[in-house]
This record gives structure tokens, C-alpha cells and sequence, in this order.
């Protein structure tokens, strides 16, 4: 990618100034991100993110940008305009010309923009475990700032996203399909899910039964979907907001503990590298009930560790889905790269349900 090909998607935003340098941030597994910097007149840098909008992933980019919208202008009013960190503390998306969020190129691709947010940085990996007991108070504030917002004007933008029931007959239908030819060498792998089926529907069926309650939540809360700036160190602006709509606390902070409180990295190929540190998990449980204060129920707290759990299992699930359907959904960068993640968060599944009980102590003992 070079600047010609996403100067159309530039002036459409009116992104200001002469271009200096184009940036692909790769972190992602569904849409395409780039960082423009340019130069203004006065010499100062702007930075802006352009995405490229993955329309596999979702089917209405008009409606996904109608809720990024509203949420953005929820948001808005949280914070005080005359802050002079306003514009860093949530996403500040731009309009084209027409007014919409999104610009289609000549191709039927539907892009966005927004302005980045300087000195501040989407982590990978938890490096000091301040960082992750940081991001437990951006998501909690989150979920606080969201706590009255009206669920009913978001739409879905991925129908049954967490429907973890769902994402198991989904899973069956990809065995049963096997349009990869790959079934036959991960029998070990698929028979781990099945064994596991009665488990998957446990938040579903609580969420039934008026237990637990439907909320709005970003549903993606892994650790780089919130910005730590780099000077304070202190959580500052919670990004990715595709699937923001609604759901269940437990997802969100579930979630969060898959991805941040373990010891390796979604990748790994040590599998002896992978756990469950309950430090960090402490440490994110304290953030994040510090921050969300008065907006959870004793029920929601008391069942966080299923969050993790059911959460776990479900990505383990769809990255092995995606194997066996050849790899249509995530981005891989080979071709066993998703039978890898399916593997590290299958022996994270298994370390999280060995310390379930402890886990289940610990936050009780917060309520
Ligand atoms: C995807 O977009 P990204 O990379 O933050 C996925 C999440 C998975 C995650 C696993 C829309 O998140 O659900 O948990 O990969 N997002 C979507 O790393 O499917
Ligand atoms: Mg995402």
C-alpha cells in the first residue's frame, strides 16, 4: 500500500495538511489500518487512522457506522469539552463532504477515519502489570459511560456474536463440512469442544432466565483495544468499537482476561509457555470494578471467572472453525496460524478451568 491508493479515502475526510508518511498497523484480524501522518503549515504533525471496513465480517457497514456514531456522541458527552485531553479520550471519527461516516471507493470498499490519539499506546503484551490493571479501569469506565445508553437504537452488527451455543453448531456444521480436507488431523482438537458443550450455553441461559442482565458492551476488549498513554501510563481511550451493542458484562470482562491475564501471546507455538496468571487477574478485577462502580450487579461480579471461561472457549472454537473452513475469517500470516491460536487458548481454557474455584473465591470475596 502506498499513498496513492488511499488518497482518495484522505480528501474525502479532509484530512488537513502535506503527507509525510503512511503506516500499516497490523494488529488487527479483520480490517485493514493504516496511519497517515501529515504536515500543516505551521509544521505541526496530524495523524489520522484510515480502515478499510471488512465487509465479510460485517454485512451492514452503514448500520455498524450509524452505532459508532451514536456511541461516539454518548461518549462525547461524558467528558468535558474544555479538557485539553478531550480529543484523546474516545474515538473522534470524521464525516466526508455528504455528511457519512464512510467513504466507498470506486470498488465498493467502505472506509472510515478518525483522528489518531498521540502518545499513547495499543499494548500487545502486558510488559509491567500496571498496564493491564490500567486497561481494567478503561474497560470498567467503559462500561460505566455506557450504562445509559438506550440498547435499543444500536442494531447487531455481527447477529449472535457471543451466542456461544451458536458458534458451537457453527463449529459442527464446519466439521461436518470440512471444506479444508483438515478434519481428519485435529480429531484430538474437535473432541475437546464436544466434551465441553453443556458449558457454552451457561451465560446464554443465565441471560434467559433474567440472572444476568443485557447491557451495552464493546464485546472485544482485548488489551490493545484500549490506549495506555505513554507518559501517565494510565488507560485513555477505549478504540475498536465494531461490536459495541448489546450483550453481557460477563463478555467484556471475559474477554479481557483471555487475552491479557495470559502468559503467552495469542501465537504462541510453546504451548508450555501458556497460563493463566491470577496476579494479573487480580490486578485487572480491582481496575475494573474501581471504575464500573454501581453498575454491575453482585450476580455479574460473582460469575466474571465463567465470563473468562466461556469466553476462552469460544474464540478457541472459532479460530479452529476457521481452520477447518480454510481460513476465510482471520487474518493468518501462514497456514497453520489459526490452528495455533485454537491450540493456545484450548491449554488457556484448560488452566483457567483447573483455577476456576480460586478465581470464583477471589471476586466474591469483592462483592
Ligand atoms: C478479532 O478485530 P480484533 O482483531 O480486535 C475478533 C474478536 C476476537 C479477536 C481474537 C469482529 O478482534 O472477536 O476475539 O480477533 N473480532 C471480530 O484476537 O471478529
Ligand atoms: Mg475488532
Amino acid at each position: 500500500m502506498v499513498f496513492a491508493d488511499l488518497e482518495n479515502v484522505s480528501k474525502a475526510f479532509g484530512h488537513e495538511g502535506s503527507f509525510k508518511s503512511l503506516e500499516e498497523i497490523r494488529a488487527g484480524h479483520i480490517n485493514c489500518t493504516y496511519k497517515l501522518t501529515f504536515t500543516r503549515q505551521s509544521g505541526e504533525e496530524i495523524a489520522y487512522i484510515v480502515q478499510k471496513i471488512n465487509t465479510v465480517a460485517f454485512r451492514d457497514p452503514d448500520g455498524l457506522m450509524n452505532n459508532i456514531g451514536l456511541v461516539t456522541e454518548h461518549l462525547a458527552n461524558k467528558f468535558d469539552r474544555n479538557d485539553p485531553e478531550y480529543n484523546r479520550r474516545f474515538l473522534h471519527f470524521l464525516k466526508t463532504e455528504e455528511g457519512s461516516y464512510i467513504y466507498r471507493d470506486g470498488n465498493g470498499g467502505c472506509w472510515r477515519s478518525y483522528i489518531y490519539v498521540d502518545n499513547a499506546t495499543a499494548h500487545n503484551f502486558i510488559s509491567d502489570p500496571r498496564l493491564f490493571y490500567e486497561s481494567g479501569k478503561g474497560f470498567g469506565a467503559f462500561q460505566k459511560q455506557l450504562s445509559d445508553f438506550p440498547a435499543e437504537q444500536l442494531i447487531e452488527t455481527i447477529p449472535n456474536f457471543h451466542n456461544t451455543k451458536k458458534r458451537f453448531v457453527d463449529f459442527v456444521a464446519a466439521v461436518a463440512e470440512d471444506k479444508a480436507g483438515r478434519a481428519k488431523e485435529v480429531e484430538q482438537e474437535i473432541d475437546f469442544f464436544f466434551e465441553r458443550r453443556k458449558m457454552m450455553g451457561e451465560i446464554i441461559d443465565k441471560m434467559n432466565a433474567g440472572i444476568l442482565p443485557m447491557r451495552v458492551t464493546h464485546n472485544d476488549t482485548k488489551l490493545n483495544n484500549v490506549l495506555i498513554d505513554d507518559t501517565t501510563k494510565e488507560a485513555i481511550c477505549v478504540i475498536d468499537l465494531d461490536t459495541v451493542m448489546p450483550g453481557s458484562a460477563l463478555y467484556d470482562y471475559g474477554d479481557s482476561i483471555r487475552f491479557g491475564a495470559c502468559t503467552a501471546t495469542e501465537d504462541e507455538s510453546d504451548l508450555s509457555k501458556v497460563d493463566v496468571d491470577l496476579e494479573l487477574f487480580k490486578l485487572y478485577t480491582k481496575g475494573y470494578l474501581e471504575e464500573s462502580g454501581d453498575a454491575l450487579t453482585k450476580d455479574e461480579i460473582h460469575y466474571f471467572p465463567l465470563g473468562a471461561k466461556i469466553m476462552t472457549c469460544e474464540v478457541a472454537m472459532r479460530f479452529l472453525t476457521d481452520y477447518l473452513n480454510g481460513d476465510v475469517y482471520f487474518k493468518i500470516r501462514y497456514p497453520e496460524h489459526n490452528l495455533v491460536r485454537a491450540r493456545v487458548q484450548m491449554k488457556l481454557l484448560t488452566a483457567i478451568e483447573a483455577k476456576f474455584d480460586e478465581m470464583t473465591a477471589y471476586v466474591d470475596s469483592l462483592i
